[in-house]
């Protein structure tokens, strides 16, 4: 199997950790931000990642169905009963808890681009959607995004204190959907202590679980 990332994505990274923690072996290849040819001939014009060609050949697109697809082969990533909130959980991260982590981490993302060319592309890309000089607003108002980043992520941070992993003893969906964001802003430079104290010794269980999984 193939996993197409950029390799600051929460979703790739959330997709990543799944694929660690089912046992499922995949090349990692990092695809140029400003080069997405190898996305285009395997998708047909689907220029986001991740994007996971499996053993059979045959193309995932977009992290929550490539997410359904790894757990249809490692369902304890899911554990019946808890399919209901282990996904909601997942989600969450996905569509609310992504907006603060993603902004805080845009401007080292930025900076982590090897050319000019791929930092002004991104700049160009968020602009549209977020309007001009968003990224520079967003580096402004760092410390408020880590408050709400951090009030946020509290619930989660007190389950972990008292739990190995978000629902219990062993690693979920949820898991690897929060490891994504907190992967994310790691990359970004925002260590995963200043937005919770369980959240280091959490990573590196998961990390942990990604090496040697069941
Ligand atoms: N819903 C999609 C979202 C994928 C997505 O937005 N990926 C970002 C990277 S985190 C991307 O490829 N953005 C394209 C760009 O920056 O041009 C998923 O879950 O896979």
């Amino acid at each position: 199997m193939k996993l197409y990332r950029f390799p600051y994505s929460c979703y790739a990274l959330k997709v990543q950790s799944l694929l660690g923690l089912a046992g499922m072996r995949a090349d990692v290849e990092d695809v140029p931000y400003g080069d997405r040819s190898a996305l285009v001939a395997l998708t047909g014009g689907y220029i986001h990642v991740p994007v996971l060609v499996d053993a059979s050949g045959a193309v995932h697109v977009d992290s929550r169905t490539i997410s359904q697809f790894i757990v249809a082969q490692a369902p304890l990533l899911v554990p019946a009963p808890l399919d209901g909130p282990v996904w909601a959980y997942a989600d969450w991260c996905d569509n609310v808890l992504e907006d603060p982590c993603f902004k805080l981490a845009a401007p080292a993302i930025r900076r982590s681009f090897p050319g000019p060319a791929d930092r002004a592309l991104y700049a160009l890309i968020k602009e549209r959607k977020y309007g001009s000089g968003c990224i520079e607003a967003w580096e402004k108002s760092a410390a408020n995004l880590h408050e709400a980043a951090g009030a946020a992520l509290a619930p989660s941070d007190r389950t972990l204190r008292a739990c190995a992993f978000l629902f219990g003893a062993r690693p979920t969906l949820a898991d690897a959907a929060l490891f994504g964001q907190l992967a994310m802003l790691r990359f970004g430079g925002i260590s995963p202590e200043t937005l919770g104290a369980s959240f280091p010794a959490w990573m590196g269980r998961v990390e942990a679980a990604m090496a040697t999984p069941g």
